[in-house]
């Protein structure tokens, strides 16, 4: 067996100390009520998975516009503020770490799901060639209007309040969620952003919301309490650019720069093998960032305790693996075999496929 005791040596994270480098991803499960509270089964579900190193919520709504699948959680109200409230708590009791990932989905959204049926709100009216979830299932996503100067100002604000209420709910810190086609990465890439004042055009331009956000939550939180997730390589969503690798080093660079907790980068995507070009540009990409930085993609514990071992990587988050085993690190510690995955319960239903997957028989006992 390859040895993967890296995984187990503990570390520290910005303002955090990890007893080690197995993450839980942020992972959608679409179980929140209606209005956007988090729903109570929540409180077992993340507590059981307090052994991570760290663990990141599911992506959370900043505001009611900020929505693009049904059921997802928000933190723009004091409801979600109590109610994620019991969930930090419930982890914090359990001796883990809990950081919240603040998401607003730009265009990746339904007419239906957002106030009055507005339409949603992205930099450019390019629509996205790609579905989302709502009531009546798949559905084509609606077309966006391109936000106005008020509107950019407004949603800022909406970021600096979520943070805010993410302190009060008693998070260790916030993830800015910049990657998988959402609204800082459309800012971000020139195939969705087609502005033509300071936030489009030239890469300064369109890195300008992600630093005004950057700054917003910086108003609240220490830096070493903030991270960051991109995904340089991502093409979901029906996102690209016309050059990722000149982008991103810009944008890798101001992440240094800021001296963020960290820089979560999302390497592989679900269904589909990074290629050693894209390694590659990955691997030039990470020499421009100088910090604690996370892998995520298609990671086993072996060569989860590669990257990390070859310094490409300080940690490793883990998305589907934790949410069939709530006790994967002492899975990867002892070589135990992990739980099957059911993926009809990954998105949306009830307590099946969340909070009823099987521990390990030891630790049950104990
Ligand atoms: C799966 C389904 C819906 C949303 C992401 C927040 O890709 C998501 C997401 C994933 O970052």
């Amino acid at each position: 067996m390859t040895d993967t005791s890296i995984l187990f040596s503990p570390v520290r994270m910005g303002g955090l100390a990890l007893p080690n480098r197995v993450l839980m991803a942020p992972l959608t499960r679409n179980r929140s009520h209606a209005d956007g509270t988090p729903w109570e089964a929540a409180q077992t579900y993340y507590a059981q998975r307090a052994s991570a190193g760290m663990i990141l919520t599911e992506a959370t709504q900043i505001s009611a516009m900020g929505k693009g699948y049904k059921d997802t959680p928000g933190i723009h109200d004091a409801s979600h503020v109590a109610a994620w409230k019991k969930i930090t708590d419930a982890v914090h009791a359990q001796g883990g770490r809990i950081y919240m990932q603040l998401w607003h989905v730009g265009r990746i959204s339904h007419n239906s799901l957002l106030p009055e049926g507005q339409t949603p709100q992205a930099p450019s009216a390019v629509s996205a060639q790609t579905k989302t979830f709502t009531e009546n299932g798949f559905e084509d996503c609606s077309e966006p209007h391109a936000v106005t100067i008020d509107e950019i100002d407004a949603l800022i604000e909406d970021y600096r309040v979520a943070a805010q209420n993410a302190k009060e709910a008693g998070f260790d810190g916030v993830e800015i969620h910049g990657a998988n086609g959402y609204l800082i990465d459309q800012f971000l890439q020139d195939k969705t952003n087609r502005r033509d004042d300071e936030y489009g055009g030239a890469v300064e331009n369109r890195m300008r919301f992600l630093r005004r956000v950057i700054d917003a939550v910086l108003g609240v939180w220490d830096r070493d309490r903030v991270g960051i997730r991109l995904s340089p390589l991502g093409q979901a969503n029906d996102i690209s650019d016309s050059d990722p690798e000149g982008l991103f080093t810009q944008v890798y660079k101001l992440i240094s720069g800021e001296q963020l907790a960290y820089l979560h980068v999302v390497e592989e995507f679900f269904g589909s093998d990074t290629t050693q070009e894209q390694r590659d540009i990955l691997e030039r990409l990470r020499g421009h960032f100088d910090g604690f930085y996370i892998s995520n993609g298609g990671f086993d514990a072996a060569s989860a305790a590669d990257v990390i071992a070859k310094g490409h990587a300080d940690a490793v988050a883990f998305g589907r693996d934790f949410i069939a085993n709530p006790d994967l690190p002492e899975r990867f510690r002892q070589g135990a075999a992990l739980n099957p995955q059911d993926q009809d319960t990954f998105y949306g239903g009830d307590e099946t496929g969340y909070t009823d997957y099987p521990f390990l028989e030891k630790i049950r006992a104990a």
